[in-house]
């Protein structure tokens, strides 16, 4: 039996507090995910996924780490950090975001207490020491995203070794070139963390297996536009998520052994909610570990949520990089210009993120839109208002929500969206 006690007290952590977060999350999982019915068998490798999240993956980095593969471990915050420039020089990335309130009062100590929930999380994770993958990171980069990111990041930087990206918030002929030396400038860093090259050869095989990933989440998500849904929202969901953690082989052979069994069902009108059920789109901002509770409140009142316009859905795996790039520099200008194409609120305009969102409703057959953004989110909450619009032109029911982290304003939240699926 592994000692993973050992194991988090060596990277640091509050071992004790630690525990208790576990236990939270496991009976979060078990009250939301395992009280599922008709799920997919193959959804066994997500129970997994869950039960390995702090153990089994952390120890499997941190082994490989010391035998030299994965040379490093790299953290980041957000879809604008290119995967494949960290895989082709040897390094892992994983994806820090909080889904979880954790020591909000140590986190005010660094940033204000009107802050988004996201932000708040992983100051208070990093600062309560309870987060393997950012205790075992050996450097993070983080994003010139919105304002509370960009600030929050010269906070996180006191407690642990930063690299910073600039995105633009335009998309012009400048900025793109702009953008392409961003990317390059983050292939030399990593270069150097890891004391590893990025070859052809290395760069190749990782746009490949970066595409055989999201392929593999496109082949699942088209399972999603039949009535009845093989798979539930919740188990999409945490499908993304795993992306952002698991090793990519692995999680692209089971996604697909998820979308087999999804075609099957679909074949067979087999669902995971009843024909008829009432179907969601969501869209707004990312859902980090462990954050089900809307999808959860939605499937629970008999909606199911068919697809979902966000980072941790159809923006992580919509575009693929070419895979025809001849030079080094020719694939990182291609990385680059996919990346540049994510539709994050950030960008002004951004009318390319409601036109996904009407197609994917449309697509998807959904009957209704629910855009939610985190509390305090400027961007995404400007964005509704047009988002309203254009779903109102498009004659698709729509509703809007701010939630937080907490679980203080979910009975309210449980009213509205029982009003929202009987009136749709
Ligand atoms: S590409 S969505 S992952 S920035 S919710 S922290 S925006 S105040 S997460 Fe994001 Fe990259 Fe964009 Fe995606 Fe700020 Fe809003 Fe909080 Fe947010």
């Amino acid at each position: 039996e592994y000692d993973y006690h050992k194991m988090w007290g060596d990277l640091g952590m509050d071992v004790e507090a630690h525990d208790g977060l576990l236990g939270v999350v496991g009976e979060m999982y078990q009250t939301m995910y395992l009280t599922q019915e008709n799920r997919p068998a193959s959804t066994s490798y997500l129970d997994g996924v869950a039960a390995n999240l702090h153990s089994g993956r952390i120890r499997e980095m941190v082994d490989g780490r010391s035998e030299g593969s994965p040379k490093k471990i790299i953290g980041s915050f957000c879809l604008y950090v290119p995967e494949e420039v960290v895989t082709a020089a040897g390094a892992v990335e994983v994806g820090l975001c909080a889904g979880a309130e954790w020591a909000p009062e140590e986190a005010e100590r660094y940033v204000p207490r009107n802050t988004c929930p996201l932000i708040k999380g992983f100051m208070g994770f990093k600062l309560g020491r309870v987060c393997p993958y950012i205790e075992s990171a050996d450097l993070v980069v983080g994003e010139n995203t919105c304002d509370g990111k960009k600030k929050a990041y010269e906070q996180f930087s006191k407690l642990k070794p930063m690299y910073i990206m600039d995105v633009p918030h335009v998309r012009n002929e400048d900025t793109k070139l702009q953008w392409r030396h961003e990317v390059h400038a983050l292939a030399a860093r990593i270069e150097e963390e890891t004391g590893q090259k990025i070859t052809e050869e290395s760069l190749r095989a990782a746009i490949k297996l970066a595409n055989d990933k999201r392929r593999a989440l496109q082949r699942l998500s088209d399972t999603r536009a039949a009535d009845p849904v093989p798979i539930s929202g919740l188990d999409s969901l945490l499908t993304v998520q795993a992306a952002f953690m698991d090793d990519s082989a692995r999680l692209t052979g089971a996604i697909n052994e998820m979308a087999d069994e999804c075609e099957k069902r679909v074949a067979e009108g087999v669902g995971a909610a009843p024909k008829g059920a009432k179907r969601i789109l969501y869209t707004g901002t990312p859902m980090a570990v462990p954050n089900w509770k809307l999808f959860n409140i939605i499937e629970k009142a008999g909606g199911v949520v068919v697809g979902e316009e966000c980072c941790t859905g159809s923006r992580y795996y919509k575009d693929l990089v070419p895979e025809d790039g001849a030079t080094i520099d020719e694939m990182l200008d291609d990385i680059s210009d996919r990346y540049l194409n994510i539709q994050c609120a950030i960008f002004t305009p951004n009318n390319g993120r409601r036109d996904d969102v009407i197609r994917m409703a449309r697509e998807l057959h959904a009957d209704g839109i629910i855009d939610a953004s985190l509390s305090f989110c400027t961007i995404y909450e400007m964005e509704a208002f047009d988002m309203e619009k254009a779903a109102q032109e498009a004659g698709i029911p729509y509703m809007h929500l701010s939630t937080d982290y907490s679980a203080e304003g979910d009975g309210q939240l449980t009213t509205r969206i029982q009003a929202f699926l009987e009136m749709i």
